[in-house]
């Protein structure tokens, strides 16, 4: 019986959400990632946002690494790549919404320290509903392959 309680607190932890946060969202954070840069640059992050609930809006991210967090929308016009910001980007219900090279990506405004291969760049993105999500960002050359990190986005795993 020693084993009961802990197995239970676990089982419930994870019913009601992956994540510490008092107001955690039903979106979930698949393979964040983002690229080497350097300090006073610009950083980019990548990530599937999985919802698993309601239709929500994503309204901005934040990172103590960088001045300030924008999301943009990618575009080819005329052989160039142009960005532009968007203020709100919905996530359907039941539905999902990629931030990936040559589409959509969180700019990482004024980076206060560079980032190098392997770092972690902690952020937290607000909804509309309220939620906020936690994510790490985790520096790579290209593109994590889908798979077994399929739970590196959820940074309040218990026991991780
Ligand atoms: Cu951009």
């Amino acid at each position: 019986m020693k084993l009961a309680l802990p197995v239970a607190a676990a089982a419930l932890a994870l019913a009601a959400a992956p994540l510490c946060s008092a107001h955690a969202a039903d979106v979930e954070a698949v393979r964040p990632w983002s690229r080497p840069a350097a300090a006073g640059g610009n950083g980019v992050g990548y990530v599937t946002l999985v919802n698993h609930g309601k239709a929500d809006v994503l309204t901005g991210a934040q990172t103590p690494l960088a001045e300030r967090v924008e999301m943009h929308a990618s575009s080819m016009a005329g052989g160039v790549m142009r960005m532009a910001p968007e203020a709100r980007v919905p996530v359907p219900a039941d539905g999902q919404v990629s931030f990936a090279p040559g589409g959509r990506h969180l700019m990482l405004i004024g980076l206060k320290r560079p980032l190098k291969l392997g770092d972690k760049v902690p952020a937290t993105l607000k909804f509309a509903s309220g939620a906020s999500l936690r994510v790490e960002f985790v520096v790579q050359a290209q593109a994590p392959a889908a798979g077994m990190d399929h739970m590196k986005g959820m940074a309040h795993m218990p026991g991780m």
